[in-house]
């Protein structure tokens, strides 16, 4: 399942694609039963090897809950296999190339709260070092439906052509981010998904997302992938292509 040239040309002048139906319903089925519960689960005991960063709320009594769960591969093996698949692969080398290392694999389950918003930011802000080069590809993919109302993801379309800004840098997590924080944009396209459906996007591409205003955790995977060799600390696994040199 590549991308037709029409797609290709999409992604080449939005910086992002919405592919629908990525994946089958089973794979997503299975992935919901894998994450069950995961705030408790992880509040409780944390799996090996994962980083968690844990909504901020003004409630101390209120129940823990995940923003982020860094190396979700680790927690639900239908993640691991869905971000290995030829299925993501065919399309990742049409993006990118032949030589696909993956870089990380993200929980974002967004509890409802006023606080939960993710201000605008470039990826390559984060991942800017002196030898590498804004390459990467990310692909969010829906496990729960995605709404405006739940919080999902919005870009700027083009902005991945205008170079990388200037970002304010906070010690938290989603904490560089572009001046203003998170506030509507008139320029942004929300992007609303069905379990399954997943959006590739460019590592310039401007982009962030709302509170979550509804009653219910919004749940996405992020997947970020690399150029195998760009920058080796951050390849954490070649997927296909050269292999990572040691
Ligand atoms: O999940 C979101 O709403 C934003 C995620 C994001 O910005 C990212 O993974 O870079």
């Amino acid at each position: 399942m590549s991308l037709t040239p029409k797609e290709k040309k999409f992604y080449e002048e939005n910086g992002y694609f919405l592919k629908k139906g990525l994946l089958p319903l089973e794979w997503i089925n299975e992935i919901q039963e894998e994450v069950e519960n995961i705030h408790e689960r992880m509040a409780k005991q944390p799996a090996e090897g994962i980083g968690i960063s844990w909504e901020e709320f003004d409630d101390p009594d209120g129940p823990a809950r995940i923003k982020q769960l860094m190396h979700s591969e680790l927690i639900s093996p239908t993640l691991n296999r869905a971000l290995r698949s030829d299925v993501m692969l065919d399309i990742l080398e049409s993006l990118m190339g032949p030589d696909i290392s993956l870089y990380h694999s993200k929980l974002l389950p967004k509890a409802p709260g006023d606080s939960t918003a993710i201000p605008w930011h470039q990826d390559y802000a984060y991942w800017k070092r002196e030898d590498n080069r804004p390459v990467m590809v990310n692909c969010q993919l829906a496990i729960k439906e995605a709404t405006l109302e739940n919080g999902c993801l919005q870009f700027v379309p083009g902005s991945h052509k205008r170079g990388l800004q200037e970002h304010e840098r906070h010690q938290q997590a989603f904490g560089v981010f572009l001046p203003g924080h998170y506030q509507e944009r008139e320029d942004a396209v929300a992007i609303e998904m069905e379990p399954g459906d997943g959006v590739f996007f460019n590592a310039l591409i401007i982009h962030g997302s709302a509170p979550n205003r509804s009653e219910a955790d919004r749940l996405m995977n992020t997947f970020a992938y690399n150029v195998t060799g760009n920058s080796m600390t951050q390849c954490r696994e070649a997927l296909r292509g050269k292999p990572l040199e040691s």
